[in-house]
């Protein structure tokens, strides 16, 4: 049930009137019928309202967590808070989901990603401007943060991590993505971004011994330069390489989602990689 069906449900059964309820609110009535007929999504702070007056829990009220989480509603809440640079509801939404124990993978991967590939709908579709492009990721960046802030991150794994962006390639969050779920999961993870002279980068993964790097490639142009920084490395020093990205989707992989090159591997999702690490 979606949470627009939920509020409706709850207001028959406290036998309250759509105008009564905007009052108790403190919304206009056409906004409880927007909501209840999925029109508009309630933000955060109208979802506490309404958990309150109904006196029950935002879980109920959105029909989730867990296994019946309606991750769709959940991440469109979220994603207007981001459109309203109202950070501390972003935040209050992903703080309320860890407390409720939803894994940290569900987070980034259901409610992050949808909001990033949100924006880039958006764009594309000229509703918002590269401006807004730019702050709207800027901020789930800051909100990506604060989050970690909140976690004990402890070192359970005893493998060190690299994440590298190829020449050229400016996206840079589906990098930071994996590398965050790789922290979260115990490993010691270091981000260097792209453009390290190649001496600097072989001395950093000898100093630190570095055991595993991984290369994300967004644009389509980024491929090549991907393969050709991983042959690079190779060409110096031994470790576990790890490709993925958009820029390798048309790519075929086996059943195990996985392309096995001469030197590296390509994966085809963090799940993948996860997998592939154990
Ligand atoms: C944010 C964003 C930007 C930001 C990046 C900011 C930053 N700090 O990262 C900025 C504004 C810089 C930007 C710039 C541009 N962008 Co842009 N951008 C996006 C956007 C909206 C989100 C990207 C993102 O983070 N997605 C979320 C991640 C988590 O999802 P993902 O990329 O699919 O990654 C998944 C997997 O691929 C995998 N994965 C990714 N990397 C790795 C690595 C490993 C090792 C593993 C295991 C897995 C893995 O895991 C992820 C989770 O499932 C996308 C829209 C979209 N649909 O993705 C466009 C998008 C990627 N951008 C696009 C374009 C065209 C551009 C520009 C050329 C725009 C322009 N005209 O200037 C420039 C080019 C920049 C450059 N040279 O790199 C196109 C790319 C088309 C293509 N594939 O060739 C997209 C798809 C938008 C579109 N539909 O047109 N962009």
């Amino acid at each position: 049930m979606e949470v627009g069906n939920q509020i409706r449900e709850l207001r028959k059964q406290h036998k309250i009137s759509q105008k009564n309820l905007a009052n108790q609110i403190g919304v206009a009535q056409s906004a409880i019928a927007n909501y209840e007929t999925g029109l508009r999504t309630p933000n955060h702070e109208i979802l506490i309202k309404l958990a309150n007056y109904f006196d029950v829990s935002l879980d109920k009220l959105m029909c989730r967590m867990h296994e019946n989480t309606n991750w769709h509603d959940v991440a469109e809440v979220f994603f207007k808070s981001l459109m309203h640079h109202d950070l501390d509801s972003c935040l209050g939404m992903l703080r309320h989901m860890m407390e409720k124990g939803i894994n940290i993978q569900d987070i980034y991967l259901k409610i992050i990603k949808y909001a990033l590939v949100k924006i880039g709908w958006l764009w594309e579709t000229g509703v918002i401007s590269v401006a807004d492009e730019h702050l709207m990721v800027y901020e789930l960046e800051k909100v990506m943060g604060y989050m970690q802030s909140d976690i004990k991150i402890s070192i359970t794994k005893d493998k060190k991590i690299m994440g590298l962006l190829p020449h050229g390639e400016l996206h840079e969050m589906p990098m930071k993505l994996a590398l965050d779920l790789l922290k979260y999961d115990g490993y010691d993870t270091y981000y260097l971004g792209r453009n390290i002279p190649e001496t600097d980068l072989i001395k950093f993964i000898k100093d630190n011994e570095i055991e595993t790097v991984l290369i994300s490639a967004t644009m389509e142009s980024s491929e090549v330069h991907a393969r050709s920084l991983a042959n690079r490395i190779n060409d110096h020093i031994r470790c576990e390489i790890y490709l993925g990205g958009q820029a390798f989707r048309k790519l075929q992989f086996d059943k195990e989602g996985i392309s096995i090159e001469d030197g590296f591997k390509i994966v085809s999702t963090y799940q993948v990689l996860m997998e592939a690490l154990r």
